[in-house]
């Protein structure tokens, strides 16, 4: 059995755009992804993407909307994560810089795959339509997927 490890990720979307942030130290250093980080003895899910978000690119949001769950495997590795995906349409503040993030705006016909986690490609447009999903990745490594599994759901 594979321990798992609970983390989350939030993609603010805007009309026409996307934030993401440069991750400049720690787990995928050196590409764009949305914001987020491990959840906390006592905290749930929702209130650890909350914080991530605030403490990575600077803004607060009202509403949270849960989009998917990945799992994702790494060979050799003991824990599987287990990243709780969120959208969030509406927000405070102005994108700030931190330790952790460069945040930067993409249109959304302009993502920068070649320099997310390979598996972003697969889900984004169903993140970007609004639809709910549950994938499965094996990775070698952190650029090569072995076999993945990938479904629209109704309910997370
Ligand atoms: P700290 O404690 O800040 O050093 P760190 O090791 O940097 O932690 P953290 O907490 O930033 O990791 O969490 C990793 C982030 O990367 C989470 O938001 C989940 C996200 N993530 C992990 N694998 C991913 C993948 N394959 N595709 C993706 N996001 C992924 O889009």
């Amino acid at each position: 059995m594979l321990n798992s490890k609970l983390l989350t990720l939030v993609l603010v979307v805007q009309p026409g755009r996307v934030l993401l942030g440069m991750k400049k130290r720690g787990f995928g250093a050196g590409k764009w992804n949305g914001f987020g980080g491990k959840v906390q003895p006592g905290e749930t899910i929702e209130d650890a993407a909350r914080r991530e978000l605030q403490e990575e690119s600077g803004l607060t949001v009202d509403a949270l909307e849960k989009v998917g769950n990945l799992k994702f495997e790494f060979v050799g590795e003991t824990q599987l994560l287990d990243v709780h995906v969120f959208r969030a349409d509406t927000y405070n503040g102005e994108p700030e810089e931190s330790e952790e993030m460069r945040p930067q705006w993409f249109e959304s016909d302009k993502i920068p795959f070649n320099q997310m986690w390979a598996d972003d490609i697969l889900w984004f447009p169903m993140m970007l339509q609004k639809k709910k999903f549950a994938g499965y990745f094996k990775f070698q490594g952190h650029d090569v997927i072995l076999s993945h599994t990938l479904e629209e759901v109704k309910e997370l």
